[in-house]
C-alpha cells in the first residue's frame, strides 16, 4: 500500500521499544508474542518510515546486567541506529517493574528506596545523554497509594519535588542539552497517583526550582482515562509553553488503561487533537505510546504501528482540508471564530480602560437574542470527517 498517506522520516514519528516490544501480557493472561529484539525493532520501524525510537533503560539493557553484556547490547544498539539513521529523541526511567518499587519511587517512604531511584535515573539520564535525547520522560508508574493513612500527600509531593529538582540539577551539573517532561496519569498501576493530570502537572511544575527545566508529556489515554478532553489539555500545555513531548494512542472514557492504535476510538476527538498539532505549528515528535490488541501475533503489530502513523497523517490532510473547504469558512465566520482573537479590553488593564469598561452600556436586548449557528458547523466538520465532502 503505497499513497499519499506513507509515513516518512520527515514526519517525526516515534515509537517506544516498550510499544511494538508490548507481549500481550494483561493482569488476566499471559504474554502471547515472543519477546521482540530491539535491533530488530529498529529495522522493522525504520522501514516503515518512523523517525525514530524511545526506550525505558531497562527495555535496552535489562536490570541488572553485567557491565561486560550492557556494552554488548549499546554497541549493537548504537550499529543498529547508525545503520537505519533512525533517532532517540526521548528516553525514560523504568521506576515500575522492580518489586523494590511497590511503595514507590521518587515518593517511596523508604529514603534509601528513594535514592535507589534517583541513582537508576541519573544513570539511565546518562545513558539518554550518550544517545543524543534531547526530552526526558517522568511517568511515576509507581507514585502514588491505595491506602491513604501510609502517606502523606504533601510531603510526597515534597519528595516528587525534590527529585525533580536533583534530576535537573544532575543535567545541568553534566552540562546535558536535556529537558525533562512529566506525564500525568490518574490510576492504574496505583489506585490513585500523584500529578494526575496535566493542570495538576502544570501548576507542580511552578514550584520547582528550575522550572523553565521541566514541561510536560501529556497522554491521550490518560487524561481520556479522567473522563477530560485531551484536546484542551495539550492546548492549555501549549499556552503555557509546556509541550516539550507527547504520548498518542486511543482511549475509551472509564475503561481501563487501553492504549490502543491512535485514531482507533473517538475519531473526532483524535481529528480535533491532529488539527490542533498541525495548525499550531508545534515542532515535537509525534509519539505512539500504545500496542498492539492481544489478538495480534508477530506480524500484527507491524499492522498496529503503522496504522498510528497513516491515521494520523489522513486526519493531517483533514485538517488542511478542514481550512480550505469554503462552507466551513464561512460558517466559522457566522460563529465569528476569529473574533476570540480581539482583547476585551483593546485600551489594557489601566484606570482608563477600567473607567471605559464600568461607564459603557451595553444593548443586552441586542446581544442575547442572537444564535449562533455551531450546529452547521459542527456537522460541516463531521461531514469533512466521514469523507463525504
Ligand atoms: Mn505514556
Amino acid at each position: 500500500m503505497s499513497d499519499a498517506y506513507e509515513p516518512r522520516p520527515e514526519h517525526h514519528f516515534t515509537f517506544g521499544l516498550w510499544t511494538v516490544g508490548n507481549k500481550g501480557r494483561d493482569p488476566f493472561g499471559f504474554e502471547v508474542r515472543e519477546p521482540l529484539d530491539p535491533f530488530e525493532a529498529v529495522e522493522r520501524l525504520a522501514g516503515l518510515g518512523a523517525y525514530g525510537v524511545n526506550f525505558h533503560d531497562d527495555d535496552l539493557v535489562p536490570f541488572g546486567s553485567p557491565a561486560a553484556e550492557k556494552e554488548r547490547i549499546l554497541e549493537r544498539f548504537r550499529a543498529a541506529l547508525d545503520r537505519t539513521g533512525m533517532c532517540v529523541p526521548m528516553a525514560t526511567t523504568n521506576l515500575f517493574s522492580q518489586p523494590v518499587f511497590r511503595d514507590g519511587a521518587f515518593t517511596a517512604n523508604d529514603p534509601d528506596v528513594r535514592r535507589f531511584a534517583i541513582r537508576k535515573t541519573f544513570d539511565a539520564i546518562d545513558l539518554a545523554a550518550s544517545f543524543g535525547a534531547g526530552v526526558y520522560v517522568m511517568w511515576g508508574g509507581r507514585e502514588g497509594l491505595e491506602c491513604e493513612a501510609a502517606k502523606d500527600v504533601r510531603l510526597a509531593l515534597d519528595r516528587y519535588k525534590e527529585a525533580v529538582d536533583l534530576c535537573c540539577a544532575h543535567v545541568r551539573d553534566r552540562g546535558y542539552d536535556m529537558r525533562f517532561a512529566l506525564e500525568p496519569k490518574p490510576n492504574e498501576p496505583r489506585g490513585d497517583m500523584f500529578l494526575p493530570t496535566v493542570g495538576h502537572a502544570l501548576a507542580f511544575i511552578g514550584c520547582l526550582e528550575w522550572p523553565d527545566m521541566v514541561g510536560l508529556n501529556p497522554e491521550l489515554a490518560h487524561e481520556t482515562m479522567s473522563g477530560l478532553n485531551f484536546t484542551h489539555a495539550v492546548a492549555q500545555t501549549l499556552w503555557h509553553s509546556k509541550l516539550f513531548h507527547i504520548d498518542l494512542n486511543a482511549q475509551r472514557i472509564g475503561r481501563y488503561d487501553q492504549d490502543f492504535r491512535f485514531g482507533s476510538e473517538a475519531l473526532r476527538d483524535a481529528f480535533n487533537l491532529v488539527r490542533l498539532l498541525e495548525d499550531s505549528g508545534w515542532d515535537g515528535m509525534r509519539h505512539f505510546d500504545a500496542h498492539a490488541y492481544r489478538t495480534e501475533g508477530a506480524e500484527g503489530v507491524w499492522e498496529f504501528a503503522r496504522g498510528c502513523m497513516r491515521t494520523y497523517l489522513i486526519l493531517a490532510e483533514k485538517a488542511r482540508r478542514f481550512a480550505e473547504d469554503r462552507e466551513i469558512q464561512d460558517a466559522l465566520l457566522e460563529v465569528r471564530a476569529s473574533s476570540l482573537a480581539e482583547p476585551t479590553s483593546p485600551a489594557g488593564l489601566g484606570r482608563e480602560a477600567l473607567d471605559d469598561l464600568r461607564s459603557a452600556s451595553y444593548d443586552v436586548e441586542a446581544l442575547q437574542v442572537r444564535g449562533w449557528p455551531h450546529e452547521r458547523l459542527d456537522q460541516l466538520t463531521l461531514e469533512l470527517l466521514l469523507g463525504v465532502r
